[in-house]
């Protein structure tokens, strides 16, 4: 049994559940909800002593670490493979996988705490908010949670953010000017890892930053016909409350 504990808006749950979707698995949905600050609750520490989703439990074990996950079930589910078959093509999935690690999701994170989950944040009490700080693993993140929830918008964070979305997109734009899919010629786990992008930017009103990239665009479209992707985005009242409802196209 295959049990994936996520929240539907978080970034790296999108990513685990494009995956499951294109393996055509069935799980066990365990919501951990981020804007409740339940992934620093006791139980679930225990699970993930990280304090982050998705976790995924199979068959009782937990696995962590979005990247890891995805790889774990196209390894133990083979079928169909996810990554491509020459070790060419494998190390540059690999190292789109980790531009998304390293560059996209920390990139995100800025304009999502400022635009997506501030009101929300804002409704947690201060004790909600001390007991949170004081759970969570990582002290800087559980910082910006607290920031988030009780002071103004860092704008010259966000516009930081901005500029590294803007050459990321750049990169992304000359690696599909050359290949259909980042990890070549076939839809690969490169392409789920920076698939969740395409919905956040969507729902903070940016796809602007896309509009002169041709081949992110064609990207785009393909990578939306896929019924997976529309199985794994959230619908829209699972998504933030503050977010642009993208069409359904
Ligand atoms: N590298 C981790 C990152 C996980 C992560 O940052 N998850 C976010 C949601 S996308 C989260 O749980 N944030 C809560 C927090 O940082 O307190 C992964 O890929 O699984």
């Amino acid at each position: 049994m295959l049990e994936l504990y996520h929240d539907w808006r978080s970034f790296c749950s999108i990513k685990v559940r494009l995956c499951l979707a294109e393996k055509g698995l069935s799980w066990e949905s365990r919501f951990v909800d981020l804007m409740k600050l339940e992934h620093t609750t006791p139980d679930y520490l225990k699970l993930n002593p990280n304090g982050v989703v998705p976790t995924l439990v199979h068959d009782g074990v937990p696995i962590h670490e979005s990247t890891i996950i995805n790889e774990y079930l196209n390894e133990v589910f083979p079928t169909p493979a996810l990554m491509p078959d020459n070790p060419v093509d494998r190390a540059r999935a690999r190292f789109w996988v980790k531009f998304e690690d390293d560059v996209l999701h920390p990139a995100i994170r800025p304009a999502t705490f400022a635009l997506m989950m501030s009101p929300e944040l804002a409704e947690r009490s201060d004790e909600e908010l001390e007991a949170m700080v004081a759970s969570h693993p990582n002290k800087a993140r559980a910082e910006e949670y607290r920031r988030t929830a009780r002071q103004p918008i860092d704008q010259a964070k966000v516009e930081a953010a901005r500029q590294t979305i803007i050459t990321a997109l750049g990169r992304l734009e000359r690696r599909l000017s050359e290949v259909p899919w980042l990890g070549g010629q076939t839809y690969s786990l490169a392409d789920i890892a920076a698939a969740p992008f395409i919905d956040r930017l969507e729902e903070l009103n940016l796809t602007d930053l896309w509009k002169s990239h041709g081949a992110i665009r064609d990207w785009i479209a393909r990578t939306k016909a896929r019924p997976a992707y529309q199985i794994a985005i959230p619908d829209n009242e699972q998504r933030f409350a503050a977010a642009v409802r993208p069409s359904a196209a």
